[in-house]
């Protein structure tokens, strides 16, 4: 039996990243076939079709099928993981609330789609920003999933973090744990070194000023120098995500998760936590000390989260 796996977005950048790793085994391991479903729009099916080719000419022997469409119905048809990375960009001139209706229009139909189409133990990945808030949408519209099948990815901002820590210590990364990511995918994510260890002893809090803004725009300084936003490690994060959810995890990580009232984040939303993989679910790690300055940031953060829901609330989409 192979896994279905569909990728919005297929003939985007991160798609392109993603394809061929998951063919490679990178997500599922040396041992699962996997059947690719490429969803894409119109103006995107040239690039996704041509990907496809190219993933033959892999002849990955873990590769069972590809199929390329712009229809939904036919693109989350038998899907177990669904990576949900097609997203509307902010164009010239357009506000926040025109990005989150632009986004709603596209997450909220794939929900309804991924309802009625995908396997029973679907579970989603959202890359697309706003990545929080389009999961938040695409589970809404998905009546009869659970709330918790829906994520959205925050491994990357996690990574970045834990990357940037170990070059401030000069200590490898693998060295480096416990580096949740708390709050929104955007620039008021709040990176918590406050918990973090190195070789399993905590990390100087002297780092924390330098470190937060410096995480936060990371993506901002990618695009300063490579000239386009992240895409390889944007694709390995969803990898790494996904791969966690599935396999599970030994230690903490982050993730956008629905919230169930924990820290005080508002029921419903989607946040990200310091979580933990058990038995093919997210975990909220609980019961953590958070200082008045972190408490601060993360309500910040989550503040974001309402106003986006609140936006789209407005909308009629909720
Ligand atoms: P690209 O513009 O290269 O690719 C996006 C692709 O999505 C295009 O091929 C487009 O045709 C397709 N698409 C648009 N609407 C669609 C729909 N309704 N159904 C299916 N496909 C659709 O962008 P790329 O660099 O691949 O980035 C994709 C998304 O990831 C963006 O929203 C980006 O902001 C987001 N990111 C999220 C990150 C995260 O950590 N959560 C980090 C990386 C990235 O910035």
């Amino acid at each position: 039996m192979a896994t279905t796996i569909t990728i919005t977005g297929a003939g985007g950048q991160i798609g392109y990243a993603l394809l061929f790793r998951i063919a490679a085994g990178d997500l599922l391991g040396a041992d699962e076939k996997v059947r690719l479903r490429l969803l894409e729009i119109p103006q995107g099916l040239a690039a996704a079709e041509g990907a496809a080719l190219e993933l033959q000419d892999g002849a990955f022997s873990l590769l069972d099928d590809v199929e390329v469409t712009d229809d939904a119905a036919t693109g989350f048809d038998g899907c177990n993981l669904a990576l949900l990375v097609g997203a509307r960009p902010r164009g010239p001139g357009m506000e926040r609330g025109d990005l989150l209706a632009a986004n709603a229009g596209i997450f909220g139909p794939q929900g309804s789609a991924i309802a009625a189409a995908a396997a029973a133990d679907v579970r989603v990945t959202v890359v697309g920003n706003p990545a929080n808030t389009n999961a938040l949408i695409a589970a809404a519209s998905a009546d009869g999933v659970p709330a918790e099948r829906f994520t959205a990815l925050t491994r990357l901002d996690e990574n970045r973090a834990r990357a940037q820590l170990a070059l401030a210590l000069d200590a490898p990364v693998s060295s480096i744990r416990r580096v949740p990511i708390w709050g929104n995918h955007s620039a008021t994510q709040f990176p918590d070194v406050s918990h973090a260890t190195v070789d399993g002893r905590p990390v100087p809090t002297w780092l924390e000023q330098e470190f937060i803004p410096r995480v936060a725009r990371r993506g901002a300084e990618i695009i300063e120098v490579r000239g386009s936003s992240s895409v390889a490690s944007a694709a390995n994060a969803t990898i790494e995500h996904t791969r966690d959810w599935v396999r599970g995890t030994d230690d903490w990580t982050s993730a956008g998760v629905v919230s169930h009232g924990e820290y005080g984040v508002p029921e419903g939303l989607v946040s990200s936590f310091p979580v933990r993989s058990v038995d093919g679910e997210w975990q909220i790690v609980e019961g953590l000390e958070l200082s008045d300055r972190a408490r601060a940031k993360v309500d910040a953060s989550v503040a974001e989260l309402v106003d986006e829901r609140e936006t789209v609330r407005a909308l009629g989409v909720l």
